[in-house]
């Protein structure tokens, strides 16, 4: 996995910028001996902030900088100069980006749509310079402020795939295919199972006016919310699909049952993914005949919509497509505003932990200036 491009998951050590100090100075002019305070103040420093970027489909990018620091506030300095401030710095995240803490778990907050930018970091701000301190009883105060701290925190990016409709299945169902002929997404397709080992998305065209979102993720087991086969590290992917689109093939043993077991392991995953809209499709429906076919459909479940279908012969890919549009349309809410994040469990979560969190030596500049601060808490 850790050879993949597809990277959901990274941890990184984020750090805002401190406040630059204010200065203590005195104007030192010729011909003016006693100049008042002209300390100017120290710049902001700079802050983390994540914006959403609908050119980014993973987290690949950002597994090469995983210290992010924005820049310090330079110190004031005299006749009332004001120091730099420190710069930004941007994390570029794609769409569906989640944020936890890397200590707690705890949920931070998420990306939504392109171009939202989240502060996440505030940088501190600068510190007042003593020409802010004059007084009348205290005409040369030999006091400034320092600039605020930075704030640091370690963070896990998650990404949660944002298509309109997630196709569950066993291995071998014929999700990929589905993927391949309703879409321009290229998946690998093979007779084996778990050909699939990441999540691909395929934007499917209907009718030529309209356009959605498809995902297609690794198959899935009895068992899989114990661990088994792929586990179900990749349903994650499905939690913001408005529909869920049940694959069983038409050779299967018992249709009704796989798709109970597929039900099932949802449930254990999370249950909230049962108030999505379900839709059942049989695949590779060529082996059928109208008659067997019949037969099937009178055993299959009673609660959700069925079709049958081929991506071979293309049979009932247009019905489909068409029902896929029309529930779409039928959402009251977009889902994505429901989702309820629970904490990460850290223990759970398979992280490449050859990285050094720890915080990084910091270059701050000089801090030799001797004086008396006002702490902010005093303001
Ligand atoms: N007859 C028939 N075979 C199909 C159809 N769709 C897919 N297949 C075959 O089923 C096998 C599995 O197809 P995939 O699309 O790789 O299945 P998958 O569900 O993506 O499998 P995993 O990635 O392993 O989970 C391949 O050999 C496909 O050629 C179909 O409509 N009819
Ligand atoms: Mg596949």
């Amino acid at each position: 996995m850790s050879e993949s491009n597809f990277v959901d998951y990274v941890k990184i050590y984020a750090r805002s910028g401190k406040g630059g100090r204010g200065s203590v100075h005195f104007r030192r002019e010729k011909y003016i001996p006693f100049g008042g305070p002209d300390g100017g103040d120290g710049g902001d420093g700079g802050s983390v902030i994540l914006r959403g970027n609908r050119n980014y489909w993973t987290l690949l990018h950002l597994k090469y900088e995983r210290h992010i620091m924005a820049g310090h506030g330079s110190s004031g300095s005299g006749r009332l100069s004001h120091g730099k401030n420190g710069e930004n710095k941007i994390i570029e995240v794609p769409v569906g980006t989640v944020v936890f803490d890397g200590e707690t778990g705890e949920f931070i907050t998420d990306i939504k749509y392109d171009g939202q930018e989240i502060v996440f970091l505030k940088g501190g701000r600068g510190g007042k310079g003593n020409n802010h301190f004059k007084t009348a009883t205290n005409q040369a105060p030999k006091y400034a402020q320092p600039g605020e701290p930075y704030q640091e925190r370690r963070i896990i990016l998650q990404l949660k795939l944002l298509a309109d409709v997630g196709l569950v299945g066993f291995p071998n169902a014929g999700k990929s295919t589905l993927l391949s002929v309703v879409s321009a997404a290229k998946p690998k397709i093979a007779n084996y199972p778990f050909t699939t080992l990441e999540p691909s998305l395929g934007i499917v065209n209907v009718r030529d006016v309209h356009t959605f979102v498809m995902a297609d993720i690794p198959g899935i087991i009895e068992g899989a919310s114990e661990g088994k086969g792929l586990g179900l590290r990749f349903l994650r992917h499905i939690e913001r699909n408005s529909i869920l689109l049940f694959m069983v093939p038409a050779d299967a043993n018992d249709i009704a049952k796989e798709y109970e077991i597929l039900l099932n392991e949802l449930t254990k995953y999370n249950p909230e993914l049962l108030d999505k809209k379900r839709i059942l499709a049989i695949s590779k429906s060529d082996m059928l005949d109208e008659e067997l076919e019949k037969a099937l459909a009178e055993e299959l479940p009673k609660d959700v919509p069925f079709l049958f279908i081929s991506s071979i012969t293309h049979k009932g890919i247009v019905k489909l497509k068409d029902l896929l549009w029309k529930e779409l349309n039928n959402q009251q809410f977009h889902d994505t505003e429901s989702i309820v994040y629970k904490p990460m469990d850290l223990k759970l979560t398979e992280v490449d932990d050859d990285f050094d969190y720890s915080i990084p030596e910091d270059d701050d500049e000089n801090d030799d200036l001797n004086y008396d601060e006002i702490d902010w808490e005093n303001e």
